[in-house]
């Protein structure tokens, strides 16, 4: 058997449109949107010719893959490179990169430690840096929402919620740009997260240690869970480690994205100024609009078939989770950003067991900096274009010019 593009040599199976279009190009990466229309106009799923797998943008097929734990696996990695096929870059993790019933069990030691009672402790906290951050940015004539406010606030806050000694701000974006640049082939935006490399790691793989982790952050709580497990001592590393890899450039890249919502709508930021229980809402609106993971992959266990279409053993499917969070479908006025809107069910922090562990406190985190914004800002005025930056698994800002107006 065949490899290709690190995944099982496949033919497009029958009744299905071929694409020639690369998801992972600049152009794409750059300008989704044109693309999101077209996968979703071509069918259920679409065969991408580049990459000899199957992608899917449609609400309806994205969720029922993703919900199906059994059919569309993990453990074989969501990116496109088949981890039973092929060496992975990293030791798999042990939350994202596993099935049943091995996930199940490691999964319920991060759910523990990021509980709703655990976060709720932490909301003055949050609230208190987003005070402190917006009154430093509001004297300064033009910011750059991205340099001085999204990537800012969870590298403050995140390092000393968790429990981490000493992590610089350089250490988790640069680990972060690798673990989901790494989701995509081996292009160019791949190769300029890896090239920054070994100096990363280290520094991630010593901070995971338990002599590095602080009492009373929610990681503290991973160390004692597993304990008495003795025959696991990594395991708890490898947890804090799922931490570093997802909490960070998640974050930051959802900042970004909000406040690029923000200041492309005007008006919608007038209305959750006037009505702050729309906050969280508005939120959920930007990561339906948005979703800062853009996509992730699944393999394919065994033959099955999905709307019609025959899917065989090792094929791997792009399940575009931004491309279902605008399908007209499901969505009136998709592309248009509107903090009223009935949100739910948006796939952003994904569906099935693998839904994000760590929303609780992502939405702690991004609900503070949005109340803080709200009480303390007139207007978030734009000053020049939004630039994005190619990444293979996110969809994020490279700079955002803002004027916050007092
Ligand atoms: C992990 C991990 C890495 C990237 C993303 C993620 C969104 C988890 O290492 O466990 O979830």
């Amino acid at each position: 058997m065949g490899l290709f593009q690190g995944h099982k040599d496949i033919d497009a199976p029958k009744n299905i449109i071929t694409w020639d279009v690369d998801p992972y190009s600049e152009e794409v990466l750059l300008n989704p949107e044109k693309f999101f229309t077209n996968l979703r106009e071509k069918g259920p799923f679409v065969f991408l010719n580049k990459y000899k797998m199957l992608a899917c943008g449609r609400y309806k097929e994205t969720k029922e893959v993703f919900s199906d734990h059994k059919r569309f696996v993990s453990s074989r990695g969501v990116g496109i490179q088949d981890f039973k096929l092929e060496a992975p870059w990293r030791p798999p993790s042990l939350v994202l990169e596993v099935d049943p019933p091995i996930h199940t069990k490691n999964r319920r030691i991060l759910t523990r430690a990021l509980a709703p009672n655990k976060i709720a402790r932490l909301k003055d906290f949050f609230r208190a840096s987003a005070d402190k951050l917006i009154n430093e940015l509001l004297p300064i004539k033009e910011i750059d929402a991205i340099s001085d406010l999204a990537e800012i606030y969870p590298t403050r806050v995140f390092p000393e919620a968790v429990g981490l000694k000493k992590i610089d701000k350089e250490t988790l974006l640069g680990y972060g740009a690798m673990v989901f640049n790494a989701l995509g082939p081996d292009n160019e935006f791949r190769k300029a997260a890896m090239a920054k490399g070994l100096s990363v790691i280290e520094k991630i793989n010593k901070q995971c240690l338990e002599e590095n982790i602080e009492a009373g952050g929610l990681a503290e709580e991973i160390y004692e869970s597993t304990a008495n497990i003795s025959e696991e001592d990594q395991l708890a590393g490898m947890l804090v480690r799922s931490l570093l890899s997802a909490g960070i450039d998640t974050t930051v890249s959802a900042i970004g994205n909000l406040i690029w919502c923000f200041s492309k709508n005007p008006e919608q930021f007038q209305i959750i100024k006037d009505n702050k229980s729309l906050i969280g809402n508005a939120f959920e609106e930007s990561l339906r609009l948005t979703s800062p993971v853009k996509a992730f992959c699944r393999t394919c266990a065994a033959e099955t078939e999905v709307s019609g279409v025959i899917i065989e053993e090792g094929t791997k499917i792009l399940c575009v989770l931004g491309s279902a969070n605008t399908d007209p479908e499901v969505w009136d006025n998709p592309y248009n950003y509107d903090v009223t809107r009935r949100t739910i069910g948006h796939l952003a922090l994904g569906i099935g067991v693998h839904n994000c562990v760590g929303q609780t406190l992502a939405r702690a985190e991004v609900t503070a900096l949005a109340g803080a914004l709200a009480d303390k800002v007139r207007s978030i005025k734009p000053m020049g274009s939004a630039n994005w930056k190619p990444n293979n698994a996110m969809r994020s800002l490279e700079s955002l010019p803002i004027t916050l107006e007092a």
